[in-house]
């Protein structure tokens, strides 16, 4: 299961606390203070990873808590450190903070930490505290608590193209036949109720993310259907690629479902239309596709006829162009 939002209590570990000792041995009267320190908290730390995909790691434990450290020991002995705690996290996780919403952190690039809550600090045994003038003293401290924290994690992938269309039309199909990524689908609505992604190999050899986003339809915005909550992650994608079936087959009107997604797009955001496009016509190998193309490029002039790409997904036609396409949409890549 894809979970792309999740709130989670975090509370790093009690510093463990000192304590009061004396040394006893034969011989020795008065031996002195030997109460050891307690051990610092353990705290937690927040790690993006590439490996890690989505926050579904969390759906079922959302409190974490750190280890306590150790209390100190007689004859000086320091108490044990409590182990740090690191969740993983996708790269692209905001991390807010649960009451205020205020963004604490971007966690984009694999590897990127960020120190959440620190351990408590551990108590000072009364061995600490012995000085010329206080040779024997009587008390210790204790440890302090570790800091607890309420969050949000809230992902959004970093993809540098994401595949835009009405259901059916076709987008994990392209998706599949330009990627190695293994992805359902079905001659039915909503196959895909996650995003999926893929990398693909552009000819230049550099490497293209995909991300393929389940289907939108009219009044996504008021929450028809999947509703919009998906198209969070074409936010940081650099281009766009939206996906029509232009066979008409299923009745549709080609026309009107394009229109439909840019609506639908500028009423999540109006800056979603500012990225650069392409226009993927897929399905020319059904029969009627190519008058709707032909009326394609006759109405939609203010689209230049070299992002208009006709492709049929399934044979793997036209795809090839199509990557050049992406490509000269999303530099600088990163090579393979
Ligand atoms: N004839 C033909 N059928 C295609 C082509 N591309 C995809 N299909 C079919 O269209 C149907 C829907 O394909 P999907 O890739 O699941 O469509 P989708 O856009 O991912 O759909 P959702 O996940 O429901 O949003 C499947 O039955 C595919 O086999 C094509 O180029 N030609
Ligand atoms: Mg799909």
């Amino acid at each position: 299961m894809f979970v792309d939002s999740i709130s989670l209590t975090l509370s790093a570990g009690k510093g463990g606390n000192g304590v009061i000792a004396w040394r006893r041995e034969k011989y020795i009267p008065k031996g002195g203070p030997t109460g050891g320190n307690g051990g610092h908290g353990g705290s937690i730390t927040l790690v993006a990873d590439r490996q890690t995909v989505s926050l579904e790691g969390y759906r079922h434990k959302r409190i974490f808590c750190a280890q306590n450290g150790a209390c100190g020991g007689s004859n000086l002995k320091q108490g044990k450190a409590g182990t740090n705690l690191i969740l993983k996290v996708p790269c692209g996780t905001l991390v807010k903070d649960r009451h205020t919403q205020e963004v604490l952190f971007d966690l984009t690039e694999d590897g990127q930490e960020l120190p959440l809550c620190r351990g408590g600090k551990g108590g000072k045994g009364n061995h600490h505290y012995k000085s010329p003038t206080h040779q024997a003293p009587h008390f210790c401290t204790e440890g302090t608590p570790g800091e607890s924290r309420e969050i949000e994690l809230e992902l959004k992938l970093i993809a540098d193209v994401g595949l835009i269309g009405m259901p059916n039309a076709g987008k994990s199909t392209l998706l599949s036949k330009l990627t190695f990524a293994r992805v359902k689908i079905g001659a039915y609505p909503f196959t895909t109720l996650f995003p999926n992604l893929g990398y693909a190999r552009a000819p230049s050899g550099n490497r293209v993310l995909l991300a393929d986003i389940p289907g939108i339809i009219e009044n996504a915005h008021i929450n028809k259907g999947l509703g919009y909550a998906f198209l969070r992650h074409i936010e940081r994608t650099s281009a766009l690629v939206f996906v029509i079936d232009i066979s008409g087959f299923e009745g549709r009107d080609p026309l009107e479902d394009f229109q439909i997604l840019r609506n639908e797009l500028s009423a999540y955001d109006p800056e979603l239309l500012k990225k650069p496009f392409l226009v993927a016509l897929n399905k020319i190998d059904i029969e009627g596709a190519s008058e709707n193309i032909q009326r394609f490029y006759d109405t939609m002039t203010d689209i230049p006829r070299e992002c208009i790409f006709p492709i049929a997904a399934q044979e793997k036609q036209g795809l090839p162009p199509l990557l050049e396409g992406i490509e000269s949409l999303t530099t600088p890549l990163v090579p393979c």
